[in-house]
């Protein structure tokens, strides 16, 4: 039988696959749009304290984050500028334009260059996030790393691309104290939905035993999506909690250039020995493992 062309065309277009297919987990848990007023809700902490992550819509309006973005870039052409390679001990990673400049794609100690980002930790809320972590939390802005600014990008020059498997908590070890309970605080400076790939959590492994969460899988090393993975997406503005002793990793972007970028910064929350970082603290020794794997 022969087709009428018109009748053919005038047949609504099939529904359009998504350009990226999320994880399988992604249809059975569903991301509530959880918003962030005061202290956590007991639904809230529910949730996280089930699945180890959680994520707020909207803690800022894109516009703020759209202002912290630019306050990134200052703090990137400053460090360029002034030919910095670490931050209080802690080295800064790079990418490198097709012209051959620099940019850095891992800042970290960020609120203590930028009163942009030291005034936006002084948001209420980041006390309210704080006490839910559970008494003697602090916001740890100049331990560990501070508040990390991450830039992945998918493109030629970049080094920061994607991170393997690994739990945040494994950094206690190289500190020499036992893993405890530290909370991630991601917030999204830009769009992460599932095309630039992203942070991909195994739920509930926050809960594990020690043992698992050194050696479920290669820390760093393997890469391979997780059958039962889950994948978040977050808008700028968004504001994400996981728990350091969950299973993670950042998917590669399937984009390129510019539209591969994904830039959010994370700040530590942490109880136990205050250790204060200053320019003369050394480099831990965390990141040779991480030089060992080519980040
Ligand atoms: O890409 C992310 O959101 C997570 C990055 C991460 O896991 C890390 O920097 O330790
Ligand atoms: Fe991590």
């Amino acid at each position: 039988m022969q087709i009428d062309p018109v009748v053919a065309s005038a047949k609504p277009a099939p529904p359009r696959p998504p350009a990226v297919e999320l994880p399988r987990a992604n249809r059975v848990i569903q991301l509530p749009d959880f918003t962030l007023d005061g202290d956590l809700t007991a639904e809230q902490s529910d949730f996280f304290e089930t699945y180890g992550f959680i994520r707020f819509k909207r803690f800022v309006a894109r516009e703020r984050a759209a202002a912290l973005y630019q306050a990134v870039l200052e703090i990137d052409r400053k460090l360029v500028a002034d030919g910095r390679e670490k931050v209080n001990g802690v080295p800064l990673i790079f990418g490198t334009r097709a012209d051959g400049t620099r940019y850095v794609q891992r800042i970290p100690f960020a609120s203590l260059q930028s009163d942009v980002f030291h005034s936006f930790l002084q948001d209420p809320r980041f006390s309210g996030i704080t006490r839910t972590a559970g008494p003697g939390y602090r916001i740890a802005e100049d331990e560990r790393d501070g508040l990390v600014i991450n830039r992945f990008r998918n493109e030629a020059g970049a080094k920061y691309k994607r991170l393997g498997w690994h739990t945040d908590s494994l950094r206690d070890l190289f500190y020499f104290e036992k893993p405890r309970r530290y909370l991630n605080v991601g917030f999204y400076l830009t769009d992460s939905p599932a095309e630039v790939g992203g942070l991909r959590v195994l739920p509930c492994t926050h809960n594990q035993p020690i043992s698992s969460m050194l050696t479920r899988k290669m820390h760093f090393l393997d890469d391979a999506p997780d059958p039962d993975e889950l994948a978040i997406t977050a808008e700028a503005g968004d504001l994400t909690i996981h728990d350091g002793r969950i299973w993670h990793r950042t998917a590669l972007s399937t984009l390129t250039g510019d539209a591969s970028e994904r830039c959010v910064s994370y700040l530590p929350l942490m109880d136990g020995p205050l250790k204060r970082k200053t320019e003369s603290s050394k480099m831990p020794f965390y990141f040779r493992l991480k030089g060992l794997v080519g980040y």
